[in-house]
């Protein structure tokens, strides 16, 4: 999706608040990730969305916070562009101090979960940076050029390699493709 008229008039059936992600399970609508991401934890237990460790699901869930609230300067200067080419953007002072807080946070978690993802196997805090990693790979940006670890790096990449992911990123490029 892109910012602009068109895009809200899409949006504007589905949610009140102009805005997505929107779950409709049923009757229910639910307007927001990360309360659609706790609804579906609770709808679906076996799918084990959370870490099933205390510690490991406690810092699961501050990442996503921190996702949730916060990368500003990496939001606005790197909108999600799944059918556009990698290209390089200037890095300014505020989007290299999300990209070095980013990169503290990967860091951190990889260290001291063990990988292959932030909290150790898949979690809802490894949907909400998928699209951070989507970003990184659009305007050729590596973590390692803002105190990031090569795991860093490489667990960016392989969020991408995630069958969802890459089903919607061609979902994405075959839309593109249809509107030129
Ligand atoms: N708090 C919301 C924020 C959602 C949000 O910022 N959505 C953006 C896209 S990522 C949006 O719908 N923008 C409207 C537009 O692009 O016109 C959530 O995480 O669910």
């Amino acid at each position: 999706l892109r910012q602009g008229e068109a895009t809200q008039a899409q949006i504007a059936p589905h949610s009140p608040f102009g805005q997505v992600p929107v779950l409709k399970d049923g009757e229910l609508m639910i307007w927001d990730s990360l309360a659609i991401c706790e609804h579906l934890a609770e709808r679906f237990p076996d799918a084990r969305l959370w870490p099933e460790d205390p510690a490991a699901r406690a810092q699961a869930r501050a990442a996503s916070a921190l996702m949730h609230s916060g990368f500003s300067a990496l939001r606005s200067a790197c909108p999600m562009a799944l059918d556009q080419a990698p290209a390089p953007i200037e890095v300014t002072d505020a989007l290299a101090a999300d990209l070095r807080r980013l990169a503290t946070l990967w860091n951190l978690m990889l260290d001291r979960h063990g990988g292959p993802f932030l909290a150790g196997s898949w979690s809802i805090a490894d949907a909400f940076f998928t699209p951070v990693a989507s970003r990184l790979r659009t305007y050729e940006l590596a973590l390692t050029d803002f105190g990031g670890g090569p795991e860093a790096d490489a667990y960016g990449a392989r969020l991408l390699e995630d069958a969802d992911f890459r089903a919607w990123e061609a979902d994405a490029r075959a839309e593109a493709r249809a509107a030129v």
